[in-house]
């Protein structure tokens, strides 16, 4: 195995069932937390929640994974094939032949982890490291690399740089590794010897020197001359058995020394990555949530001003709009919020922010929105921008209210004063109210209750 894996090989049985049960336990952490999420959300984490069981199955019946890299036509199908003993895979002279990942059971490996009766080993054979037009293959091979607990690493000579930086980067999953030479066949003993040699040299950093291993998955014909009793000769082409024993012998030594351990290291790793790109995910969606809801609020309102100008004059008028702008954030944050915490919330937020904006835009409005109702859609359209800053006060106020759910319904140690006042210097002001104005003129115009859809 690499020199660097993380696994306990003078764990006691006790140590590693603990190892299982600790891995086991993160795993159902990681998905009761998801199963907790607003519908959507979990809509969303549907793939990582069946990575997930996945996962929790592979560990508790102890399936073991042992992936197969390598580039095209180096001989990983046939060394599948030559483990199992029976031709399970598709080999082909012709390069780029396993177009997918496949899983092939290895039935008669004589592997059985401790205890567990149901327990396998699982062969994956993937396409070449370099076959062409392959992102969503590239995928798969990563997300099987991530979930399995041995690679082997196939090439047929030296490594060019493609198969070297591949072999690096499997390394740095912290995995047993084994690099396997295959169709030694080909070479002469002291050829062999060289190329091993050579392979040694070069990964000395990413596999250690007994896991560098020669193999002929399925060696070419040989070509026979054989002498019948009268003396005469005749030539014959036979293929020599496959030789992968060696394979075979150091992927049981590791998986009998070390193969309970690997799996539940490997189970944790997984959900300890899992769990946390499924948090980055969460905080993406509840951002992006959050903002259109802001926007949607913020243009309501604009809207509510312009056309309701008497109604919404007062902060208590207007603050409808803002506090079920606060109850739908709450909502998205996980936060049931009845009404009046939901006010109490808004209004802690207005008097932070000292009602100057609130205050401003509604007095500002109120002689133009005299104007709108005696002159119709021309000075409607004057009263546009107030309407618009009006929305401005509750983008503010769904911004604070942003901030406060993120906290875990708090200040985050701040006061609101604090809050709103950076929420205020770092919002450009101008481009807000230009988008709600855009907004403004687009819905006034399609709106029949409008004044100016009246005349
Ligand atoms: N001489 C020799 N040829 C081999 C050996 N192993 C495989 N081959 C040949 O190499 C070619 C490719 O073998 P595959 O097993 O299909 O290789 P692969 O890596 O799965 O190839 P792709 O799926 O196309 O990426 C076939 O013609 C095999 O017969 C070996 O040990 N010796
Ligand atoms: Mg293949």
């Amino acid at each position: 195995m690499s020199e660097s894996a993380p696994v306990d090989t003078s764990g006691s049985q006790d140590g590693r069932r603990e190892t299982v049960e600790a891995a086991l336990a993160s795993l159902q952490k990681t998905l009761t937390k998801i199963r907790g999420c607003p519908e959507k959300e979990k809509q969303a984490l549907r793939r990582e929640v069946e990575q997930l069981e996945s996962m929790e199955q592979k560990l508790t019946q102890g399936r073991v994974e042992i992936v197969v890299f390598g580039e095209i036509s180096t001989g990983k199908s046939a060394l599948i094939n030559a483990l199992i003993g029976e031709a399970v895979t598709e080999v082909d002279v012709r390069g780029g032949w396993t177009k997918e990942v496949w899983h092939v059971p290895w039935e008669g490996s004589g592997y059985c982890i401790p205890g567990l009766d149901q327990s396998q080993i699982v062969l994956i054979d993937t396409p070449g490291i370099n076959e062409v037009g392959g992102a969503s293959r590239a995928e798969l091979a990563d997300e099987a690399a991530e979930r399995s607990d041995l690679i082997l690493f196939v090439t047929d000579s030296d490594l060019n740089d493609t198969e070297f930086t591949a072999l690096a980067t499997l390394a740095a999953r912290n995995k047993p590794i084994l690099l396997i030479l295959n169709k030694v066949d080909l070479y002469s003993q002291q050829q062999r010897r060289q190329l091993i040699e050579i392979l040694q040299d070069r990964c000395r950093d990413i596999v250690s020197a007994d896991n560098i291993i020669p193999a002929s998955a399925d060696p070419r014909e040989i070509e026979y001359v054989i002498e019948d009793a009268q003396g005469k000769t005749r030539h014959e082409l036979r293929k020599p058995q496959a030789d992968v024993e060696s394979v075979k012998a150091r992927i049981l030594e590791i998986l009998a020394q070390e193969g309970l351990a690997l799996l539940a290291l490997n189970a944790a790793m997984y959900t300890a990555d899992k769990s946390d790109r499924i948090a980055v995910l969460r905080i993406q969606m509840r951002e992006q949530a959050a903002q259109q809801t802001i926007w949607t609020f913020a243009g309501l309102k604009s809207v509510a001003v312009a056309l309701n100008p008497v109604g919404f004059a007062d902060v208590a008028g207007g603050a409808t709009v803002d506090v079920a702008m606060v109850i739908t954030l709450g909502r998205i944050y996980g936060l049931e919020m009845a009404w009046q915490p939901a006010k109490d919330l808004f209004l802690a937020i207005a008097k932070a922010a000292g009602w100057v904006m609130l205050g401003e835009t509604v007095t500002h409005f109120l002689s133009s929105s005299l104007k709108v109702l005696t002159a119709g859609a021309a000075t409607l359209l004057t009263a546009v921008p107030q309407a618009a800053a009006a929305g401005y006060g509750s983008f503010i106020v769904g911004q604070a209210a942003k901030y406060y759910f993120e906290q875990g319904a708090s200040w985050g140690g701040e006061s609101p004063k604090a809050v709103v006042r950076r929420i205020l210097e770092t919002t450009d002001r101008d481009s807000v109210i230009a988008r709600l104005k855009d907004e403004l003129k687009e819905k006034l115009h399609r709106n029949p209750h409008s004044p100016s859809n009246k005349e």
